[in-house]
C-alpha cells in the first residue's frame, strides 16, 4: 500500500475541523477536502447542485451520500499527486465510509487515522453563533438550525465512530481549550499513527 497520510478530521458540527485542517494542512503539506467548503462554493456560483445543497443546508440537514461521493471523487482525481488528503466535515454517514474506503482501496492507498474532535453541546452552539455574526453563513444564525445540525450528527455522523474503532483508527481528542493545545495534540495523534502504517 502506497504510504500517503489520509487523516479524517471528524467531529459535531463546531468542534474546530475547518480550523485545525488548515493548521494540519499547512504542517503535514495535505490537500484539503472539505465538503462544506465545496458545497458553499457551489452555492456562492448558483450551480444546480448549489440551489439543491442550498435548500437542505439551511435546515440542518445533510446532503445526500450520492452527491458529496461523487465530489470526493472528483477531487481525488484531480489531485493523485498529492502526500495525501485531509478530509473535513467528509464521511458523514457510514454510506460515506464505505465509498470512501472503496475509493482510497481502488487508488492503492487507505486512511491513516480518524481524529475525532469532542466538544459539548453547549459550547458549539456558542461557537457557531458567534461565527454567524461575522461569516453571514445562514445555517450559523438560528439556534434551531444549529439544534438540527446536531441532531443530524448525533443520529447519522457519531455512528461512524464504531465503524473507524472496529478498524482500530478512531482517537478521540478534546475539542475545548486553546486552538494551539489541540493542534499540538492532533499532531501527536498523526505522528503516533503514521509511524504504526509505515
Ligand atoms: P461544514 O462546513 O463541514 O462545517 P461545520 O460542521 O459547520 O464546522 P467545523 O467543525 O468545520 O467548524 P469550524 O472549525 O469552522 O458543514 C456545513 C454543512 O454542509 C452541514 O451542516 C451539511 O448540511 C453540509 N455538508 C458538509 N459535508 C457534508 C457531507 N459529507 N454529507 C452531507 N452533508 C454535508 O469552527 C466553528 C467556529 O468555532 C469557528 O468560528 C471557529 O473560530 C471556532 N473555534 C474553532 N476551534 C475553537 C476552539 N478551540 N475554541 C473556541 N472556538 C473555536
Amino acid at each position: 500500500m502506497e504510504k500517503k497520510l489520509n487523516l479524517v478530521l471528524f467531529g459535531p458540527p463546531g468542534a474546530g475541523k475547518g480550523t485545525q485542517s488548515h493548521m494540519l494542512i499547512e504542517k503535514y503539506k495535505l490537500v484539503h477536502l472539505s465538503t462544506g467548503d465545496i458545497l458553499r462554493s457551489e452555492i456562492a456560483t448558483g450551480t444546480k447542485l448549489g440551489l439543491e445543497a442550498k435548500a437542505l443546508i439551511d435546515q440542518g440537514l445533510l446532503v445526500p451520500d450520492t452527491v458529496v461521493i461523487g465530489m470526493i471523487e472528483s477531487k481525488l482525481d484531480a489531485n493523485t499527486d498529492a502526500n495525501g488528503f485531509i478530509f473535513d466535515g467528509f464521511p458523514r454517514t457510514v454510506a460515506q465510509a464505505r465509498a470512501l474506503d472503496k475509493l482510497l482501496t481502488d487508488r492503492a492507498t487507505g486512511i491513516t487515522v480518524m481524529l475525532a474532535l469532542e466538544v459539548d453541546d453547549e459550547e458549539l452552539t456558542k461557537r457557531l453563533l458567534s461565527r454567524g455574526k461575522v461569516s453571514g453563513r445562514s445555517d450559523d444564525q438560528d439556534p434551531a438550525i444549529i439544534e438540527n445540525r446536531i441532531k443530524e450528527y448525533n443520529n447519522k455522523t457519531a455512528p461512524l465512530k464504531d465503524y473507524y474503532r472496529e478498524q482500530s483508527k478512531l482517537r478521540v481528542i478534546n475539542g475545548v481549550g486553546s486552538i494551539d493545545d489541540i493542534f499540538n495534540t492532533l499532531c501527536a495523534a498523526v505522528e503516533r499513527s503514521s509511524v504504526s502504517v509505515n
